[in-house]
């Protein structure tokens, strides 16, 4: 069982001890220990019981062997069935938690999504005493969101994804490999896996495909094309193809789909023709060109288009005037301005965090635990903080190698201030100001809280400015051009949030902040050490919205950095 399912499965315990109205206590251990369990870098498997795991006692350290051993554990097959259902159905609707599934179930007595439904749009939800109306369209809008098709996250499906590619390249029968769809696109969400291989033995290669450790299930199994499905009901479609066409194979299956109808519409008014086996004169036929990628874009009389870039934004015009950005690369990034240590409610000590910043070949990084008056993340106090400053200004005397910088993510409130005293905020090197609690103010409201939060002269960076969660929680209500003005008139940097179901600013959003003369900064709020390598999906978003190494903080080297700062 890998280390995610059974995370998932203690999830769930967590949800139904909630319903249940179990102590908070009791069902936040399952919490805690499924965190853990995710950010291992390890197979759970090899360390548990040899090595000391946060959050892991006794009690669910047993609950979990049983799940490695015997694939299933008995408590929560049990308990399971203790709860209706449908209240457990109802948790997954994005802003339900498992207190209001309850009082739902309780008061309504419904039994399947479509009751819930019903019971909204008459309006019976937002009679019941605890909720009204704005729960009662929550749910409703909820619902629908339910009803499409499950995108999954990137951060999740690239790791499978990485793995079934390197099982097959491993292969001697393969000889050309990629990623191709969203995926090769580094889209936020992906639907499905799409890989493509050219190989003299297919056969071979499609049985090893099909007979993967991770397959749940072949759907199915043919020469040039065959389609399982993995952990999390992923779907990965794998397709053989000849040498000679593997270019035109590579560009049409990576897309995106309007990329590709641009493109074709481009080709035929060149008298060409585009299609996944090459591209051809539209009236003799002929093939021109199909090997490589490359190839097809400089007959098309353009650069090649890096993948990232490949939406129909106006990418295909750029790469004909040689005018498509140099692409700024994860190797380009000097160092992580955003993250937690043990000081709160990350996992490492700042010690770990700084050697695994060296490791990463950073110059340097920023200690940025929670303050204010949050309930969810355990912030830091004054005190505490204060202790952390003179700990990092001894680390920054010890150690040469890597310059950390005493910071901190503070809330900021309901008006738009900051939720820690003048004297700290004056004290720090870095100040990331984000929103956490009342994030469904209206536009006006809520454009004016950033704005006030953005004229702060404590201010460095504002964290992931919308709020949103992918799959969960839409944006706030935000006039974001509003905010780009602000941000560029007050001198103060955005933040592309790196963390996999944040990625806040999206692509788009930041390359209308670049356009905008806006800053912006890439940060994995990583909880974790392990959570470091996040970055990745940040500079993804960054390539996504066309930005180059100089739109960005923290590609400039340490002493350019803090003359940029006034460090
Ligand atoms: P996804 O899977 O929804 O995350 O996104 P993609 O882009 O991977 O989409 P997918 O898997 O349906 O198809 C892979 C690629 O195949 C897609 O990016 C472009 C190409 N493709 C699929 N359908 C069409 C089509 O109808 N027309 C054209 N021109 N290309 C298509
Ligand atoms: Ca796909």
């Amino acid at each position: 069982m890998r280390n995610q399912e059974i995370a998932d499965i203690l999830n769930q315990i967590a949800d139904i001890l909630e319903i249940q109205g179990e102590i908070q206590w009791k069902y936040l251990a399952y919490r805690r220990a499924a965190r853990t369990i995710e950010n291992l870098s390890e197979n759970i498997a090899d360390v548990l019981g040899k090595q000391k795991l946060p959050g892991i006692g006794k009690a669910i350290e047993e609950k979990i062997k049983e799940l490695i051993t015997t694939g299933k554990l008995e408590y929560y097959e049990r308990i399971k069935k203790e709860v209706p259902p449908i209240v457990i159905e109802m948790t997954r609707i994005p802003d339900i938690g498992p207190k209001t599934a309850k009082l739902i179930y309780d008061t309504l007595k419904i039994k399947t999504l479509d009751d819930l439904e019903h019971a909204a749009r008459s309006h019976r939800l937002q009679r019941i005493k605890g909720l009204g109306p704005k729960t009662e369209k929550a749910i409703l809008k909820g619902l629908k969101e339910l009803k499409k098709p499950q995108r999954h996250l990137l951060g999740v499906i690239l790791p499978i994804a990485n793995r079934i590619y390197k099982d097959l390249k491993s292969l001697k029968e393969v000889k050309q490999i990629s990623l191709a769809g969203s995926i090769r696109r580094w889209k936020e969400t992906i639907r499905d896996i799409d890989i493509l291989v050219t190989s003299e033995k297919p056969e071979k290669v499609m049985q090893v495909f099909t007979s993967l450790e991770l397959v749940k299930e072949v759907v199915l199994k043919g020469p040039t094309k065959s389609t399982i499905i993995v952990t999390r009901d992923i779907q990965v479609d794998l397709r053989v193809v000849e040498d000679e066409s593997y270019g035109a194979a590579l560009q049409y299956f990576t897309g995106s789909k309007e990329h590709n109808v641009a493109l074709r519409t481009l080709c035929s008014q060149m008298g060409f023709k585009l299609n996944e086996y090459g591209l051809f004169l539209k009236d003799t036929e002929k093939k021109i060109a199909g090997e490589t990628e490359e190839e097809i874009y400089k007959t098309l009389g353009m650069a090649w288009i890096p993948p990232e870039l490949r939406e129909d934004r106006g990418e295909i015009l750029a790469a004909q005037n040689d005018a498509l950005p140099t692409l700024v690369e994860l190797k380009d990034i000097r160092g992580d301005l955003h993250l937690h240590s043990n000081y709160t409610d990350g996992k490492n000590t700042i010690e770990e965090l700084v050697a695994a910043a060296e490791k990463r070949g950073y110059e340097y990084i920023a200690i940025t635990d929670h303050t204010g008056t949050l309930s969810i993340a355990k912030a830091i106090d004054e005190p505490k903080l204060l202790e952390q400053i003179t700990h990092i200004q001894k680390l920054n005397e010890q150690n040469q190698n890597i310059r950390i910088f005493t910071g901190a993510e503070v809330n900021i409130d309901q008006n738009g201030d900051l939720e820690l005293s003048k004297d700290l905020l004056e004290q720090l090197d870095i100040v990331i100001g984000a929103i956490h609690s009342n994030l469904k103010m209206n536009r006006k409201e809520m454009t004016e809280r950033i704005v006030h939060a953005l004229s702060n002269e404590h201010l460095t960076i504002l964290a992931h400015p919308t709020g949103r969660l992918l799959n969960k929680r839409a944006p706030s209500d935000i006039d974001l051009i509003e905010v780009f003005d602000a941000a560029k008139k007050y001198k103060k940097i955005l933040e592309i949030n790196a963390y996999p179901n944040r990625l806040d600013l999206s692509d788009v959003n930041c390359r209308t902040a670049n356009q905008q003369g806006v800053l912006l900064v890439i940060g994995t709020d990583a909880h974790s050490v392990k959570q470091m390598r996040f970055m990745e999906y940040g500079v993804a978003v960054a390539r996504r919205g066309w930005l180059e190494k100089k739109d960005i903080l923290n590609t400039l080297q340490l002493d350019d950095l803090m003359k940029k700062l006034k460090i």
